[in-house]
């Protein structure tokens, strides 16, 4: 080895900075954690920039399961392969990865087919453990465990990922790893909505309720098919300026509608429903009223919002029967990971998918505390912090 390299930390436990949950709702705490190394069909990633997710505060606000503490929170990142466990042939050291809460084994018959991106192998719950021997691989100084979040935990230094939930890419020149750790959840999510989930054609009507970034993304992804109006619903009236740079076209504020309830507004809008509604705010009501507003016999009502546990959205019988419209969920837009984040980022660097104007802000990890009140005080869409800047 030459004397200008580092020795290998491969096989070895390393010790890094976290911001670690300690307290459900409180500030997070930076402290010095160890990393276990990864065993069969995992990778230890040293993470480069990791952002803030709508799910990240979610999850942290929770006092009750799947809520727990001591917890790394974080699932949208960028990363580099520090080692790799036993079995790992995919991914070798120096890989740059895009870690994903949603598995993609490739060889479950859900993730060889072209239908769906629900891998049966490895199915997706919200654990706070390793997917495959549901163990942990993060300790505290005095050697206690620390709980993972959704299978990335991604506000460390060093991460421990199933290879499963990492997607390697190839980073060309041009693209940089701040603008990439958007492809890891929220921009995908809304952008596959539009393209796999609903398949929005050119010239239909969209309706997207609640223009957080997944709503926007949505939008991103409305506006490059095509589609001749997007509709965004929002009770803060400044989005309209923001969402216009994301294709919304026209803007309600259901503080507005009176006495009507939003459905009929849209209705009325569109002459008698939406192609697609697409709801991104995680509210029963508001999963309802988006399905009130497609259009009969062929509008598709996508819920991205996540709900708070066991809440339940209601449906008159009658309605699903004489409507004949479709509504379904979309984890990660509908995509599969491996294949489908080489091309949204070969879509951003052919210049049609535009990731930059998601980014309001970029932080030190250190300030990691910032990025969630920048967050939850509605001031960001996507704040990027850089792990060693
Ligand atoms: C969510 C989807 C549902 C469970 C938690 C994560 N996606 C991304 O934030």
């Amino acid at each position: 080895m030459g004397s200008h390299q580092k020795p290998s930390t491969a096989g070895k436990p390393i010790r890094c900075k976290a911001a670690v949950c300690r307290v459900a709702g409180a500030p997070l705490v930076m402290e010095e954690v160890t990393v276990a190394p990864p065993q069969a069909h995992e990778a230890r990633i040293r993470i480069v920039c990791t952002s803030l997710c709508q799910s990240d505060v979610t999850f942290w606000k929770l006092k009750d399961f799947p809520g727990i503490t001591p917890r790394i929170l974080g699932h949208e990142a960028i990363g580099i392969v520090e080692s790799v466990g036993a079995e790992v042939t995919e991914l070798t050291e120096g890989d740059t990865v895009i870690p994903v809460f949603l598995p993609d084994c490739g060889e479950c018959s859900d993730c060889l087919s072209k239908k769906s991106n629900l891998c049966s192998k490895l199915p997706f719950k919200v654990s706070p453990w390793m997917p495959r021997d549901g163990t942990s691989r993060f300790t505290d100084l005095d050697g206690n465990t620390i709980h993972h979040f959704l299978s990335v935990s991604s506000f460390s230094e060093y991460t421990v990922v199933d290879i499963a939930h990492l997607t390697k890419i190839d980073l060309d020149g041009d693209v940089q790893m701040n603008r990439a750790c958007l492809l890891s959840c929220g921009i995908s999510t809304g952008v596959g909505a539009a393209w796999r989930t609903a398949d929005v054609e050119e010239g239909t009507t969209v309706v997207i309720f609640g223009l957080g970034s997944i709503g926007l993304a949505v939008a991103e992804g409305a506006r490059i098919r095509g589609a001749a109006r997007i509709i965004g619903i929002d009770m803060k009236p400044e989005k309209f300026d923001v969402g216009k740079k994301f294709g919304i076209t026209e803007f309600v504020n259901p503080a507005d509608c009176g006495d009507k309830p939003l459905s009929q507004v849209i209705n009325e809008m569109t002459e008698g429903g939406a192609d697609y509604c697409f709801e991104c705010v995680g509210l029963p009501s508001l999963m309802e009223e988006a399905y009130a507003c497609c259009r009969k016999g062929w509008g598709k009502t996508i819920v991205l919002g996540v709900a708070r546990p066991m809440s339940e959205m209601k449906l008159e019988c009658f309605e699903v029967l004489h409507s004949g419209k479709i509504l379904t969920g979309s984890l990660f837009g509908g995509l599969k990971p491996k294949s489908d984040i080489p091309m949204l980022l070969k879509r951003y660097m052919d210049r049609d998918l535009e990731l930059d104007k998601f980014v309001t802000h970029e932080l030190d990890f250190k300030e990691i505390n910032t990025a969630f009140d920048l967050l939850i005080e509605g001031k960001s869409l996507r704040c990027v912090m850089w792990m060693d800047r």
